[in-house]
């Protein structure tokens, strides 16, 4: 008997079809952010990240063109079983001459639409804006001056037609995420104004009706950033109750709530009120530091709260995290493979019958078998689910990573 047998005999036994898990897995598309192959660097010659957000490390080899992160992102691919989404932001154009970013079009994305498209991908899209002269203050949609206002305004404007080009050649929807800097650094003396304005330029930028069989709009909410540690404009209640009122989606990014705040616990209540709800799954570590996810504690209750919701298809989960003091490529393989075992995992608990003990009042028998659960085979199912669809199993996608790596280097000295 092989493991897998094994493991599937195991979990037959307490009524899981590790079969129907598999295959349960192989639909679940993760969009994968490009921004973990240059540390949010984009193709602008901005430099460093700003607005609030920061990577840290200096791990050689980071992508600096189109070509190198495309390449980079391909040898990442191999090593992630399944198909998935790409997560572009508006800052990865590729144009010849630069364009601003209130001028961009369709067009500047073709490269990637063509990516993409060889490679059976759907792709998502966020507006940028930070890293950018006009973002200096931390100050976009809610500036106090109309003209800065205006130019984010058009930007995003000009984002949703991008998103909505993608869907439309890629036949998925594209997920156009807006997130901004907007705060203050010390305690500002009226909070009132700049939600108002941010209320304003929203209205304005979805005031532009758009497919939605091609495009889903969101808004991504924050508790601080750096530098702007006192005030965030965009916190949660302001986008819950804007994406409520508007038709729009909230995304959670998981690294945006206070440290004892569980976001799994948030999905149903997502869920009830919306028909989808989007994620940033990313491993904060005494702030919004951004991680590489990894295999724990957190990241299994959202995927449990994903999977026991039975709302697969209704939480658009997306990665969001930069680390630029590893091995960039496999930072990228190590965040998707664990989101994806966190999601095996769930689908490996026999939650009928946990609910029903929950329903029961047997809360004995509930915590007797969910720490059974910790202990069940996921492994040997996760490795057979690897090698039917043709990755590396265990750790041999890491030596694989490493001879790339030694290929590149000196490319990119
Ligand atoms: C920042 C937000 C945002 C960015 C990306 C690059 O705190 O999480 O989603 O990380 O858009
Ligand atoms: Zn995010």
């Amino acid at each position: 008997m092989t493991r897998y047998e094994s493991a599937q005999k195991q979990y037959a036994s307490i009524g899981v079809d590790t079969e129907s898990a598999m295959q349960a897995l192989s639909n679940l598309k993760i969009s994968i952010h490009c921004w973990q192959g240059d540390d949010v660097t984009g193709f602008e010659g901005a430099g460093d990240a700003s607005g609030g957000i920061a990577s840290t490390g200096n791990y050689p080899g980071k992508a600096r063109t189109p070509q190198e992160l495309m390449a980079d992102l391909d040898e990442a691919l191999r090593h992630i079983p399944g198909k998935h989404r790409l997560n572009l932001h508006a800052s990865y154009a590729i144009t010849e001459e630069p364009v601003e970013r209130n001028q961009l079009e369709p067009r500047h994305f073709e490269a990637w639409v063509r990516y993409a498209k060889e490679r059976g991908m759907g792709l998502d899209f966020n507006p940028t804006l930070f890293s950018h002269p006009m973002a200096a203050d931390n100050l976009t949609l809610s500036h106090p001056d109309e003209k800065v206002r205006r130019f984010w305004i058009d930007h995003c404007i000009a984002c949703r037609r991008i998103a909505e080009y993608f869907g439309k050649e890629l036949g998925t929807p594209s997920l156009c995420n807006i997130w901004i800097p907007d705060g203050y650094k010390d305690v500002p003396a009226d909070r009132l104004s700049p939600r108002r304005r941010l209320k304003e330029s929203l209205d304005e930028i979805y005031s532009v009706k758009l497919d939605p069989n091609y495009i889903l709009d969101s808004v991504e909410s924050k508790v601080f950033g750096i530098g702007v540690e006192a005030f965030t404009v965009g916190s949660h209640e302001f986008y819950m109750n804007y994406a409520a009122q508007n038709g729009v989606l909230c995304l959670l990014d998981n690294g945006h709530f206070h440290p004892t705040e569980n976001v799994a616990d948030k999905i149903p209540s997502m869920l009830l009120f919306a028909d989808k709800v989007a994620l940033h799954v990313t491993r904060p570590m005494r702030w919004d530091s951004d991680h590489v996810v990894s295999y724990n504690d957190d990241l299994k209750e959202i995927a449990a709260e994903i999977v026991r919701c039975n709302a697969m298809d209704r939480v658009l989960i997306g990665l969001d995290f930069f680390d630029a003091s590893i091995n960039r490529v496999a930072a990228w393989v190590i965040g998707v493979r664990n989101m994806q075992k966190a999601l095996l995992a769930a689908l490996l608990t026999p939650w009928e019958k946990l609910r029903a003990m929950q329903e029961e009042g047997n809360f004995t028998g509930l915590l007797a078998w969910e720490e059974e659960m910790k202990l069940c085979p996921v492994g040997d199912v996760w490795n057979e689910f690897c090698r039917r669809n043709e990755v590396a199993e265990g750790m041999d996608w890491l030596r694989e990573v490493r001879q790339y790596e030694e290929k590149i280097l000196p490319e990119r000295r």
